[in-house]
C-alpha cells in the first residue's frame, strides 16, 4: 500500500484545522513545516494530533550534529511522530537525529533529491545516490525522493531496498500521481488538496494510490 501524505503548507491555525478536518479520514499522515508552524506556532502540531494521524516534522533538518540533536528532541516533544533531516550536512549530523529519533521511538527520513529543476544543480545523481545509502548506513526510516523523476526513484529504490520512500511532486509539480505510486511507500500531496474547492473531494480522488 502507499500511504497518501497531505503536505498542510497553508499559513493559519484555522485554515490547517479546517482542512485537516476535512481530509483526514482519505489521510494516511500530515506533513506540516515552515510555512505552517512560522505562521501559527508550534502549537498548532498539538491542535493537529486530535485527528489521530501522525504528524511528520519537515524542517529539513541540516546543522551541527548538537544543534540537530536539539531541534530533534524539540520536535518529538512537540506531538511530531517523524522527522525530516537534510543528508548534506553528512553522518555525524545525521546520527545525532537518528538518536533522538530512536530514544523518542519516532522515525526519521532524509532528502535523498528535491523534486523541483533546481535538484538538479547541486543535489542528485551520485550525490542522491551517496545520500539515499547514508540513510541505510545511518538506520533511518527511509528518503525522501522526486515524483516528477520516476527514474531517480527506481535508482535510488535500488540503493534503499525495503526502506520507505516518500515521494513529494505529484499534482501542482507536474508529477504523475499514478506514475509514481507503485514505486514508493508514500505520496506527499500539497496545493492539488489545500488549494482546491474541495479538498475532501480531493483527496478522495487519490484513494487508489492507498490500495
Ligand atoms: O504538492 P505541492 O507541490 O503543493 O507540495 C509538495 C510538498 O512537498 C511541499 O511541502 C514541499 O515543501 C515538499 N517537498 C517538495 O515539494 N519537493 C521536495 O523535493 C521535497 C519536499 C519535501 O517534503 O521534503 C521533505
Amino acid at each position: 500500500m502507499t500511504e497518501l501524505i497531505l503536505a498542510l503548507d497553508v499559513l493559519t491555525r484555522e485554515e490547517a484545522l479546517e482542512i485537516a478536518e476535512e481530509t483526514y479520514p482519505y489521510l494516511d499522515a500530515i506533513k506540516l513545516g515552515y510555512p505552517l508552524v512560522l505562521g501559527a506556532g508550534l502549537s498548532v502540531a498539538r491542535e493537529l494530533s486530535q485527528f489521530d494521524l501522525p504528524l511528520i516534522a519537515d524542517f529539513k533538518v541540516a546543522d551541527i550534529p548538537n544543534t540537530n540533536r536539539l531541534i530533534a528532541e524539540h520536535v518529538f516533544e512537540s506531538g511530531f511522530s517523524a522527522i525530516i533531516a537534510h543528508g548534506f550536512a553528512g553522518s555525524d549530523s545525521l546520527k545525532a537525529i537518528v538518536e533522538a529519533t530512536e530514544n523518542a521511538g519516532g522515525e526519521c527520513y532524509v532528502v535523498a533529491e528535491m523534486s523541483h529543476p533546481g535538484a538538479l544543480e547541486f543535489l542528485s545523481g551520485e550525490t542522491a545516490e551517496k545520500i539515499a545509502q547514508m540513510a541505510v548506513d545511518c538506520g533511518t526510516d527511509g528518503i525522501i525522493a522526486p515524483a516528477t523523476r520516476p527514474e531517480r526513484v527506481k535508482a535510488l529504490r535500488s540503493i534503499i531496498k525495503d526502506k520507505k520512500i516518500l515521494s513529494p511532486g505529484v499534482g501542482a509539480q507536474g508529477g504523475d500521481a499514478r506514475e509514481i505510486a507503485p514505486l514508493i511507500d508514500g505520496m506527499i500531496v500539497g496545493r492539488s488538496i489545500y488549494n482546491s474547492e474541495n479538498p475532501a473531494k480531493e483527496a478522495e480522488k487519490f484513494a487508489f494510490v492507498r490500495r
